[in-house]
């Protein structure tokens, strides 16, 4: 193997905690494989084969691998859903997969057209209907957009949900959802990527936004700075240097402390500890920005408040 990252995130009914880590081959080529451990810090169990292995056979979308695992827990379907990069011969596209346990996968097939990642399915219909977060390329740029389903195959309704900035931005030339939204009182809060060019490289790094419950492709606020990025040797140095990319998280039974497992430049899993609520508070207090280039945002906003 080459390396192992950008992994997915959930509980599992008696508590413990399951990754679904992307491990990518020395030819290059991605797969996933389940890691579990009781306390999501250390003693994993890793699944002696490949958990879900791309079937380009069946599915051809899959030629050069599957990547970038994120998990939904879907109380309705009584079911795990995973959006997933699948490598194409046109590129990325979005492929959709149910599971109970992590043991049997029934997939769904690629869902959205290439050149399109970096996707997750909300955990509850908004107004009858499936949502899924995701990040298509447009001639517009690499923005968010969010699509709706009456049956989680034919998706359409697509609407752009938050635009990558512009000009010296941290967040300016590429956006990308990290892991699944997390539903909090205030609203849906996101965890994003934003993706700095330098005459080097690219940094990227995670900010906060947050959208209306019932109305998700509505934000209500968008932090100006960034609030998470690449600092530790194993941040700053790897396959890709200057990455930190989550794909998953967990909630503790308090609601409020949140595990982040985030891939570290392309090389390794890291994970980070923290506060729902201080996480809102940091979003109330630093989302004043006047730039303009969101304006069209902001003019649907309300004042967030936060207890
Ligand atoms: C993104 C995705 C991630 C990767 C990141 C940095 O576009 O492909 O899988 O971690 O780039 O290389």
């Amino acid at each position: 193997m080459n390396s192992v990252f950008n992994a997915g995130a959930t509980l599992l009914p008696d508590g413990s905690t399951l990754l679904l880590c992307r491990v990518e081959d020395r030819r290059g080529l991605s797969h996933f494989c389940a890691a579990r451990s009781a306390n999501g810090i250390d003693h994993w169990k890793i699944d002696e084969e490949p958990t879900l292995f791309p079937d380009p056979e069946n599915y051809p979308e899959d030629l050069w691998g599957i990547e970038d695992p994120r998990i939904t827990y879907v109380p309705e379907l009584n079911k795990h859903a995973i959006a997933y990069t699948s490598y194409s011969r046109g590129g990325p596209g979005v492929s959709l997969a149910l599971t109970k346990d992590f043991l049997e996968f029934q997939r769904l097939g690629l869902v959205m057209s290439p050149d399109d990642k970096d996707a997750a399915l909300l955990p509850k219909r908004i107004n009858g209907f499936w949502a899924l977060v995701h990040r298509p390329m447009t001639p517009l740029g690499a923005h968010i957009w969010i699509s709706y389903s009456p049956d989680l195959l034919h998706w359409g309704n697509h609407k752009l949900m938050l635009e990558a900035r512009r000009g010296a931005w941290w967040d300016a030339n590429r956006i990308g959802m990290s892991p699944p939204l997390l539903e909090t009182s205030e609203g849906w809060l996101m965890i994003y990527h934003g993706v700095r060019r330098t005459p080097s490289s690219s940094i990227y790094r995670l900010g906060l936004a947050l959208f209306d419950l019932e109305n998700p492709e509505k934000c209500l606020a968008r932090g100006d700075s960034w609030m998470f990025a690449p600092e530790a040797e194993y941040e700053r140095h790897g396959d890709v240097q200057d990455v930190v990319f989550p794909c998953g998280y967990t909630i503790a039974k308090d609601g409020d402390t949140i595990r982040l497992y985030y891939g570290a430049a392309d090389s390794s899993i890291a994970v980070a500890h923290g506060s729902v609520r201080r996480l809102l508070s940091w979003l109330a207090a630093n989302s004043h920005s006047d730039s303009g280039y969101d304006r069209r945002q902001r003019q649907q906003s309300r004042p967030l408040s936060v207890s």
